[in-house]
């Protein structure tokens, strides 16, 4: 395989002059079976870092340069890695700070687990012995830290342990895959947003623990704690859109129809055949239990649909019991201990936070036993 190192640059000439004789003289040694090579990915650094690789392109023939405008790291990865897959026949692809961060001594690692069957190796600061500069300021450090623990958080994806770093190898078929989607986000954000798209299209990822070194020589480019506000609502959008449209947003329909179906019912029931309401809701309830079994058979959970009989019957009569489970522990437990503890003025406030502690407790289940991958056949 071909593996096309991406140093993006922005007045980086001091430190590509130390970092790429690294590279040809010491790492690409040790690296067995595959071909090596360079590309510095420049926005037309006024430092003259250009000049510098051209230099360098005269003394390795493995070094090639894309330059283009400055529109932020990620236009520049997108510009590099499209270049290294069609003009260099790269089947790897590397990120990796052009400033001596990330220990290139490491580059072995990611082959291996490139061999080892990866299709996208991320290198981790915060797993496995990998560190963080001790020096950083205090208040660099926390964002580093909290960004990382909030993003796996919201994405709910905690075997991944470092989202915003930049050290990373992939296959060409992953940046094929998502380069359409591939927006030009600023530093941080191009990185989350790019692995949040490979997981999400089953690709495998793995990690290589790393220590990320501080910036020795020239000026840092990208404003860590400038960011907060957009990573937090980049984030926290991404998981609402991706929930929304994906199966948890074909839940919330299903549900509202069985919600409606047990309205109707229930008012049916009580004003033209004369029943309590408690009989009437029953009714409804059972009712709508069965239309949402069905709809979120055939819909929502389409792609681990029960098609026997006796699955179909076992998985109704589990339904209706987390249903049940769910409507008197969960929703009316909510509403039952709210007016223990802080009087019964707030109830509707109870039953709302009660009814969406129910909604997530249904769709848990309904993912983790009803509709699970292997029970289904
Ligand atoms: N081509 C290009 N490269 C960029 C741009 N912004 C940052 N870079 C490069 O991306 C890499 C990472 O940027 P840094 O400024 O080192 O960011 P950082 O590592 O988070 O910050 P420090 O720890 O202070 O170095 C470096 O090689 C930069 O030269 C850009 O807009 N265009
Ligand atoms: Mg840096």
């Amino acid at each position: 395989m071909k593996a096309v190192i991406i140093l993006p640059t922005y007045n980086e000439k001091e430190n590509v002059h130390k970092l790429i004789p690294l590279l040809e003289e010491v790492v690409f040694p040790k690296v067995e079976n595959h071909e090596m090579a360079i590309l510095v990915a420049d926005d037309n650094s006024p430092d003259g870092t250009a000049d510098e690789i051209r230099e360098f392109m005269k003394k390795w023939k493995n070094i090639d340069i894309s330059q283009g405008p400055k529109h932020g790291l990620g236009a520049a990865y997108i510009r590099g890695m499209s270049y290294a897959i069609e003009h260099m026949g790269a089947d790897v692809v590397f990120e990796m700070d052009a400033d001596g961060q990330h220990d290139p001594m490491k580059i072995p690692d990611f082959m291996k687990k490139i061999d080892e069957g990866a299709d996208m190796v991320i290198g981790t600061r915060y797993s496995g012995g990998g560190s963080i500069p001790a020096n950083w300021p205090p208040q660099r450090k926390a964002f580093s830290i909290v960004a990382n623990i909030f993003v796996r958080t919201v994405f709910t994806k905690f075997s991944i342990h470092d989202w915003t770093g930049g050290y990373r190898a992939l296959k060409k078929e992953v940046f094929l895959k998502e380069k359409k989607e591939l927006s030009n986000f600023k530093g941080y954000i191009f990185q989350i947003s790019f692995l949040h798209k490979a997981i999400r299209d089953g690709f495998t990822i793995a990690e290589v623990p790393f220590h990320f070194s501080d910036r020795k020589l020239g000026s840092s480019k990208i404003a860590p704690v400038g960011y907060i506000i957009e990573v937090v609502k980049f984030v926290i959008l991404t998981r609402i859109k991706e929930l929304l449209l994906g199966s948890f947003g074909k839940y919330l329909v299903v549900g509202g129809f069985g919600f409606l179906l047990n309205a109707i019912i229930l008012k049916i029931g009580v004003e033209f055949f004369n029943l309590t309401p408690t009989v009437a809701n029953l009714a409804g309830a059972a009712v709508a239990i069965f239309s949402n079994y069905n709809f979120n058979n055939i819909w929502t959970f389409r792609h681990h649909k029960i098609t026997s009989p006796k699955q179909y019957f076992i998985k109704l009569l589990h339904f209706y019991l987390t249903s049940a489970f769910g409507v008197i522990f969960i929703q009316t437990g909510t509403i039952f201990l709210g007016d223990i503890l802080f009087g019964k003025e707030g109830y509707f406030l109870y039953f709302l936070i009660g009814t969406g502690l129910l909604l997530i407790w249904n769709f848990t289940i309904y993912n983790k036993f009803i509709w699970k991958k292997k029970s289904t056949q």
